[in-house]
């Protein structure tokens, strides 16, 4: 229903200039008009610093709710992360990175409404404190994420993640574990605007795919290593999302860079890793890197979905692409996604 609004509304899209026609109220139902500002964390508002932090808390401490439910989740929080570990072989080091991580901001923000939390998502323009992360208010203790791990599990010990459990990871395992990081700024330099200014270059979708994937976003990766710096479960940190909004902005940025709208059609990119090449930034393919993090469980293989859904059963991620997340909300195709306020999403980043 919402894609053939949408489909109606690109159609639209095309002749932008000419009047509105009879389809106008189906098109108004889905345009954008105010989008809501998504800022850097350093000018959110305290309260709505607080409310966001006290949000991803209560998701954090919530009971799972989908029936049946994913593997190994026993709060609405690692549900969350779980369906980043069920995706994890389909959205790293492939087409479907940015557009189902901007899908995932979305599951995300529906999550903490759920928690009561009306205000905007944040990024972290981390532009503003690289090389020197550590001393970030995204840190601060009171309005911000607590600081970096202590002890031999890098457990995060003030703020307001503190002593709290996760149980989807390490790789494809489910144990609990401490929300965990480890902040090392010298790798944060690379998070400059030097390098995002470089990373944003290319002319192609699958160039600046690479350049974001392997530059700011990795290196942002590195020097926080989030969950022991897990490429399939790091989302188990709440910073993570606030780190994957500035990757989401750097692609919108990229994508606002050509002024007649080519970017807001042009993907590319498989739909799933290639098992020979597996995540990029690690030598050795899949089974190679599976000594890392285990291989998916039955239980995951399950859960996972057919990473050529509306693909035409092609290996090349299309527009048509269907993405999923377990029932939280409604499937979405990447066409949907591309324009931040192309009406199924409405926000901008200031
Ligand atoms: C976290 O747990 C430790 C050890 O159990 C305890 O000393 C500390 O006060 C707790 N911190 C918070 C913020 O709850
Ligand atoms: C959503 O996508 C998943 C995975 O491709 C699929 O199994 C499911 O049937 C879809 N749901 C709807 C309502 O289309
Ligand atoms: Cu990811």
């Amino acid at each position: 229903m919402l894609r053939s609004v949408l489909l109606v509304f690109l159609a639209g899209g095309l002749t932008l200039g000419a009047p509105y026609t009879a389809k106008t109220t189906t098109v108004t139902s889905t345009t954008c008009t105010t989008p809501q500002k998504r800022p850097s964390w350093h000018d959110m508002t305290e309260t709505n610093k607080k409310a966001y932090l006290a949000a991803n808390r209560c998701l954090l401490t919530s009971p799972a709710k989908l029936k049946p439910g994913l593997p190994g989740a026993k709060t609405r929080w690692d549900e969350l992360v779980s369906l980043h570990q069920i995706h994890a072989l389909q959205i790293h080091t492939t087409g479907q990175f940015l557009p189902y991580h901007r899908y995932y901001l979305k599951i995300f923000e529906n999550l903490l409404q759920e928690c009561g939390y009306n205000g905007p998502l944040a990024y972290w323009d981390e532009t503003r404190d690289a090389g020197k992360f550590s001393s970030s208010p995204v840190f601060d203790t009171t309005t911000g994420f607590g600081g970096s791990g202590k002890g031999a599990q890098n457990c995060v010990q003030d703020g307001p993640f503190a002593n709290l459990t996760v149980n989807i990871g390490p790789g494809f395992k489910s144990q609990p574990r401490c929300v965990n990081r480890r902040i090392t700024n010298a790798l944060s330099g690379q998070c400059g605007s030097s390098y995002v200014a470089t990373a944003l270059k290319g002319d192609t979708y699958e160039k600046a795919l690479d350049a974001i994937y392997s530059g700011p976003h990795l290196f942002g990766h590195m020097a926080l290593a989030m969950m022991d710096g897990d490429s399939i479960t790091s989302s188990g940190d709440p910073l993570f999302f606030l780190h994957h909004s500035f990757v989401d902005k750097m692609w919108w940025d990229w994508q606002s860079k050509d002024t007649t709208g080519k970017r807001l059609k042009e993907i590319g990119g498989l739909n799933a890793q290639d098992p020979a090449v597996g995540f990029s930034e690690f030598p050795g393919g899949m089974e190679v890197e599976s000594a890392m993090w285990g291989k998916p469980t039955a239980a995951i293989l399950a859960a996972t979905p057919d990473p050529a859904s509306g693909d035409n059963g092609g290996k090349l991620l299309t527009l048509g692409h269907i993405m999923s997340s377990g029932g939280i909300i409604p499937n979405a195709t990447v066409a949907e996604v591309m324009d931040i306020k192309g009406g199924y999403l409405c926000y901008e980043y200031v």
